[in-house]
Order: structure tokens, then C-alpha cells, then sequence
């Protein structure tokens, strides 16, 4: 079909012919690390009475999906990588062929056994993803975070009902999302709020999680990132936390209190990481002035590089899709590949900065590997 774009320079892992022998199926951009992907979905079980988008505003449970590294080679028959329901929503959204998204493939392996090794103070390190306010959910998310996993790192990914567009659980019930008034503050703050409730109550029951699954993931010194408003709850969870030991935030604009004060209860004291579209140079108003005022309060480290070329939706899977079939206009004129391989980077060498302690120089300053990423002072 025309609209497939073949280039093997893209690392393109695998493509098959399909039944019907008219489409091919693209393999997502393949982890650069040693291991290979395993994944468990978990309901996790909560009363929350003031759930802002939930009938009623009562919600009950949510879903936490959790990569994990793991030595078992992937089934050589590449399979989709989205819930059926979830690409056809997604195809509309972004003007998408239907069934585009069925012919991209991934290697997640569902239930692979776990790497050996100890749980608990001194497993592999494990972080925390909140994915985008309304979606994509965790899914959408899966090349920055199989990258993060072949090297080691257990993600576990939150996804809340009636919030993403579509999520099912591990029972196999659907819940479909409502929909968002973006335009509304209390909205959003709902769910910022609804997202920071979800991280404590997740923290609190993950060890008890890790000793039911015999799993040799770290319950402690985890670190916290996430995309758009998954983003700035990411960095708004690691404050009253002793177990968020770092924050990362892609492209998202600030929510919460103590992340759009201008003054000295800013300060995260632990170091913080903001990697965003060309607009983000918080500057002003127009340019996200929570990316000017959060900035200066910060002791420990902190960086906002942001990366010529993007605009919000290339902080998420949708750069790669656009390499495939170039429908959405909120992607940027980067090429995918190249954007893919840029956040792999920063954020692989920020959390192996701040969870393994070695340093990385493209985390201080412009780098002539990089020349996209450019990076601002806020000293002042
Ligand atoms: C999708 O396509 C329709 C019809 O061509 C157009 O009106 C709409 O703006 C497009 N939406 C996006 C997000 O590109
Ligand atoms: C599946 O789990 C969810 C979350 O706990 C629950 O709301 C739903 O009723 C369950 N479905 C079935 C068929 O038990
Ligand atoms: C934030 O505070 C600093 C220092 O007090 C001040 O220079 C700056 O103008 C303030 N920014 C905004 C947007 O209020
Ligand atoms: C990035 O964009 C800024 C602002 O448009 C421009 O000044 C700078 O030269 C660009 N850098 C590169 C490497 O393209
Ligand atoms: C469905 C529902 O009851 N939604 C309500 C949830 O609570 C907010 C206020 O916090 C109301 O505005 C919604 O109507």
C-alpha cells in the first residue's frame, strides 16, 4: 500500500505480509539494550469518591501495566502492539487509514519470565510513567519505554478509567473514556489531582505487588516521568515522596500547587528533568511561563533543553506513526527517527544520572551529537 514508507535506515525491526498479502506490518524502532521486553497488566483496586471524570465521580479501580526486562527471545511473529478498540480511536483522532494501526507491530511479550535477581531495596531500578491527560495512554508511550526496559529499567505505567479513551482490564472489561473539557482548569486539576492519588496509592501496594509476583524489581529509589500532564504530575509527585527519588517531564505544562508558585516552595530538591517542544521556552505566556517560573527555584539539578523541529504530540509514540503515514498536523516537521532517538537519550541519561549515578555531559549543555536540543539558562 502507498502510504507505507519502507526505509531501512528507520531500524525498522521487522515487517511481514499480512494475511490478505496487501499490507505490511512495521515493527516499532527496536531497543538498543540487552534485554528483551516482558509485560503484566494489574488492576489496582481504589475507592477514589472525587473522581473528576468517573459516573458519579466515583471510581474504583485503575490499571497498572508493568515492563519489566526479561531474557525469553520474542515470538519471530511480530503482533500489533494497541488494543483493537484503542488504535481505531486513535486512527480517528489523528486522521489515521483505518487499521493503520493494526499493521504496527511490537516484541512485548505478555507474562515472560523475570530476570533473577533481588526485590526489594536492591532489585533493578524501577520508574514511575504517567502518560498524557486524555491519552495516549501507557500503550501509546511503548518505544521510549521498551528502550528504558532493554537496559534494565522496570516501567510501570498508570492508566486511569473514563480518563484515557479506552483501557481494559486485566478481567478483560473495556471502559471507554469521556470526554475532556481541555478548556476547563478544574478539569484538568481533577485529573492532575486523580493522577497524584494514583501514584501514592500504587507506591504504597508495589511491594506487596513485587512479593506476590516473586519479582526482583526495586520498591524504593524510583524514579518518576511522564508525558504532557503525566509530565507535570511526574514532577509533582516527587515532592512529599521519599520514594521518588527523581522527576522527568516531557512536554508538559505545569499543574499543582507547588508547581506554578513563583517562589521558594517550587523547589523540588531533587533533580528535575523538563525535555520539550520548540514552544517551551516558558519565556512568557505564550511559551509556557510555568517553564520560566518553575525553573528558578530549583537547587538541585535541573535542565529544560527543548528540541528543534517538535511540537507536543512528538513526545509520544505519534513521532514514530508519522514516519509511517504523515496525517497529523500536531506532529512537527522533525523526522520521527531522529526524534525517537533524541529522547532515548536524555532521558535514558538523565535516569542513569539520577538512579545509577553516572554521569552524562548531553545532560550540562548543547552537544555536537545533538545540535537540536537547545538549552537555556535560567539563572536568571
Ligand atoms: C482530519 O481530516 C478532516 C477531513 O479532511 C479535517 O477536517 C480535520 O481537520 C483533520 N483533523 C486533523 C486532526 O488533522
Ligand atoms: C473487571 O475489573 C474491573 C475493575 O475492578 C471491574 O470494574 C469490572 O466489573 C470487572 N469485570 C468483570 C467482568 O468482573
Ligand atoms: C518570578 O519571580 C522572579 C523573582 O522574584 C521575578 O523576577 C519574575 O518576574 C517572576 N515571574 C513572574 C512570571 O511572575
Ligand atoms: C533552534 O531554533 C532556534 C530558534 O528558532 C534557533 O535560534 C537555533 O539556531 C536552532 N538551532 C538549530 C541547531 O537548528
Ligand atoms: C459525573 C459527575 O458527577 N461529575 C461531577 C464530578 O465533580 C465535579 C466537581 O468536582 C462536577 O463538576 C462534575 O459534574
Amino acid at each position: 500500500m502507498k502510504w507505507f514508507k519502507l526505509n531501512n535506515m528507520l531500524g525498522i525491526a521487522a515487517f511481514t505480509i499480512l494475511q490478505n498479502g496487501l499490507a505490511y506490518a512495521i515493527g516499532l524502532p527496536p531497543p538498543t539494550g540487552k534485554y528483551h521486553v516482558g509485560v503484566s497488566k494489574h488492576t489496582i483496586e481504589h475507592y477514589n469518591p472525587h473522581d473528576i471524570l468517573a459516573p458519579n465521580n466515583i471510581s474504583t479501580a485503575f490499571v497498572a501495566t508493568i515492563y519489566y526486562p526479561t531474557l525469553q527471545k520474542p515470538d519471530p511473529e511480530p503482533q500489533p502492539y494497541l488494543e483493537p478498540e484503542l488504535a481505531a480511536i486513535l486512527e480517528a483522532q489523528l486522521n489515521h487509514t483505518s487499521g493503520f494501526l493494526s499493521t504496527v507491530t511490537s516484541t512485548l511479550q505478555y507474562d515472560a519470565p523475570f530476570l533473577k535477581g533481588p526485590a526489594g531495596k536492591s532489585g533493578f531500578p524501577t520508574l514511575l510513567f504517567g502518560p498524557g491527560g486524555g491519552g495516549p495512554p501507557v500503550a501509546g508511550n511503548t518505544i521510549l519505554i521498551s528502550e528504558l526496559v532493554s537496559h534494565g529499567y522496570t516501567v510501570v505505567g498508570l492508566d486511569h478509567p473514563f480518563e484515557q479513551p479506552f483501557l481494559r482490564y486485566p478481567n478483560g472489561t473495556g471502559v471507554e473514556g469521556v470526554d475532556i473539557d481541555y478548556t476547563s482548569a478544574e478539569v484538568l486539576q481533577g485529573i492532575y489531582n486523580t493522577r497524584l492519588e494514583d501514584t501514592t496509592v500504587f507506591l504504597d501496594y508495589f511491594p506487596k505487588l513485587v512479593r506476590k509476583l516473586g519479582a526482583p524489581f526495586r520498591t524504593t529509589r524510583i524514579g518518576s516521568f511522564g508525558y504532557s500532564l503525566g509530565g507535570a504530575a511526574a514532577v509533582g509527585s516527587i515532592y512529599d515522596d521519599d520514594r521518588l527519588v527523581s522527576g522527568l517531564n516531557l512536554d508538559g505544562a505545569l499543574y499543582g500547587p507547588q508547581l506554578i508558585l513563583n517562589d521558594t516552595r517550587a523547589d523540588a530538591k531533587k533533580p528535575v528533568l523538563f525535555l520539550g517542544s520548540e514552544l517551551h521556552t516558558g519565556e512568557d505566556a505564550i511559551h509556557d511561563i510555568t517553564w520560566g517560573t518553575f525553573p528558578l527555584w530549583q537547587t538541585a539539578y535541573f535542565e529544560k533543553p527543548t528540541v528543534n523541529g517538535t511540537t507536543h504530540h512528538d513526545f509520544c509514540d505519534y513521532t514514530f506513526w508519522k514516519t509511517i503515514e504523515p496525517t497529523d498536523p500536531t506532529t512537527g516537521p522533525i523526522d520521527g527517527n531522529r526524534q525517537v532517538a533524541i529522547m532515548n537519550a536524555y532521558v535514558k541519561a538523565f535516569l542513569d544520572f539520577t538512579l545509577l549515578g553516572q554521569d552524562s555531559l548531553i545532560l550540562d549543555g548543547p552537544s555536537a551529537e545533538w545540535p537540536e536540543v537547545v538549552f537555556y539558562d535560567d539563572s536568571v
